[in-house]
């Protein structure tokens, strides 16, 4: 009784969005003591994941907070490129966001009531430093001081991200970004002041973000800020600095941290899957995890570019010290890993010894035509990370899917196409844990809808829908699944 009472004010306090006040509890809850008192129930037992995996969301900073001229922030490259007219789908900016600036208790609640127990946040570099350098911004760190607290206070533990591409504009203006080892520098010394500021109650960082995705399609492609088309040697150049910049990062956050901080990285790398699980498929795929990652996680790992690469590349290819390699792969605690997509490799006869087969047209994919369906990549990124770089701790960093969500007129959306892909996905990486690969968690992405960069408000990856008029927050069926998954802690 008293217990349905505070559900309903707890309900009331968070509107729609608290999970708890919603009919769908009725059913799980009646299901679980049942559960614990039986344990072996082979059913539910099946894809069980083993006691302390820990279930989280990530967000990024330009994605939810808004805020964009509050707390003595300065621009990014994301406020210059959202604004210039074309660059995103209807002109759409991270102005207002989530306003999660101003809404971040609220959004707190939100992960409490899936009942996560991490969560992956990331600092905005202009707040900090809202010229990119010189004197920290003492408001910036606050803010993200007091969404630590808020977060421990409700027992969820951060995850902190510090580069999720909003770049401050002054680096752009003054060095070209990540055209200049400038840029690598100012984000060793931000790194190194987050680390010092919030290592009392932040155990984890990640230095950057996908570097394919600032990089390739910031100075390559110009779909994201900056906008820029470089020619290749500049872009390899780029690539290295950035690549450079986590490797100061790293070895700042040492430096400045308390001992034990432990350091790694988000990345998005490219997920080899063997068309056929059988060698010599397997081998090629390995190798092709190797040479496909060259210009990030593999020099990284490795502390040197493959040959493949510097061969391909030529006269193109990055100029670097030995000392820079050093530093690049300064070592890491764990890998982070983006899962989304496949990357189906064979083997062939051909000296690198595999060939990607590109997916035919009638490939299925989610709402992003970029987001094609392939679960068996949370199973061989955690496999070929561990088995080729001998990588001890893990975390799937985000994982997640857009879907063509519509809100009904009863306040509910059916997603069942999202609940499908993680049901999916979810029993992939159920199959690397139980092969003991050590991930140790998962950052379902995203937490809430929110600014999808170049495509705007118009792509939603949220386990709750936002309505952006309002700011109303709705738990999807998905949120619904996922928390019955953190309950369970199984993939049912
Ligand atoms: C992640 O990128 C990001 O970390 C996150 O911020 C983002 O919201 C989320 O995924 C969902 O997209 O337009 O055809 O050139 C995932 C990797 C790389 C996928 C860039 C989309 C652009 C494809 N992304 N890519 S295209």
């Amino acid at each position: 009784m008293s217990e349905n009472l505070s559900r309903r004010a707890f309900g009331r306090t968070v509107g729609a969005a608290a999970l708890s006040s919603s009919s769908f509890t009725a059913a799980t809850a009646s299901a679980t003591p049942q559960a614990a008192a039986n344990p072996p129930n082979p059913r539910e037992n099946f894809y069980r994941f083993p006691d302390g995996f820990l279930w989280g969301c990530a967000t990024a900073s330009y994605q939810i907070e808004g805020g964009a001229k509050e707390g003595g922030r300065g621009p990014s490259i994301w406020d210059t490129f959202s604004h210039t007219p074309g660059k995103v789908h209807n002109n759409e900016t991270g102005d207002v966001a989530d306003d999660d600036y101003h809404r971040y208790k609220e959004d707190i609640q939100l992960l409490k009531s899936l009942g996560a127990k991490i969560y992956r946040f990331s600092v905005s570099w202009p707040r900090i430093f809202p010229q990119g350098t010189g004197w920290p911004n003492p408001q910036g760190i606050d803010f993200y001081s007091r969404v630590v607290d808020e977060l421990l206070a409700n027992g969820i533990e951060p995850f902190c991200t510090l580069f999720h591409w909003d770049l401050p504009q002054a680096l752009q203006d003054r060095f070209g970004g990540w055209q200049s080892r400038e840029t690598s520098q100012a984000f060793g010394e931000y790194a190194g002041y987050v680390a010092s500021q919030l290592s009392d109650r932040v155990h984890h960082f990640f230095t950057m973000n996908e570097f394919s995705s600032f990089i390739d399609l910031g100075y390559r492609d110009g779909k994201f800020a900056p906008g820029l088309r470089l020619a290749p040697a500049e872009l390899n150049q780029a690539r290295h600095n950035a690549v450079l910049a986590h490797g100061l990062a790293v070895q700042a956050i040492r430096a400045k941290g308390k001992p034990g901080t432990k350091v790694g990285l988000a990345e998005n790398l490219n997920i080899p899957i063997p068309v056929i699980e059988a060698e010599p498929h397997i081998k090629a795929s390995a190798q092709a995890t190797r040479v496909l990652n060259a210009q990030y996680l593999t020099v990284i790992m490795e502390g040197k570019y493959v040959d493949e690469y510097l061969r391909q590349e030529g006269a193109n290819a990055p100029k670097y010290t030995a000392e820079d390699l050093k530093i690049i792969s300064s070592p890491l605690d764990f890998v982070g890993m983006n899962v989304y997509t496949p990357t189906y490799v064979r083997a062939d006869e051909s000296p690198k010894g595999f060939a990607v087969v590109p997916p035919p047209s009638s490939y299925p994919h989610m709402a992003s035509p970029w987001l094609d369906i392939g679960p068996e990549a949370l199973y061989w990124a955690p496999r070929h990370v561990g088995e080729i770089w001998g990588v001890k701790e893990m975390y799937i960093t985000e994982n997640g899917c857009s879907s063509a969500d519509v809100l009904t007129p009863d306040g509910h959306v059916y997603d069942t196409d999202r609940v499908m892909f993680l049901r999916n996905y979810l029993m992939s990486l159920h199959r690397a844990v139980a092969e003991n690969f050590p991930v140790r968690g998962y950052f379902l992405w995203s937490l809430m809808d929110n600014f999808e960069w170049a495509d705007g408000y118009g792509l939603r990856f949220g386990l709750y829908y936002v309505d952006y008029a309002t700011q109303k927050r709705t738990p999807k069926l998905s949120a619904h699944y996922y928390r019955s998954v953190i309950e369970k802690n199984a993939v049912l």
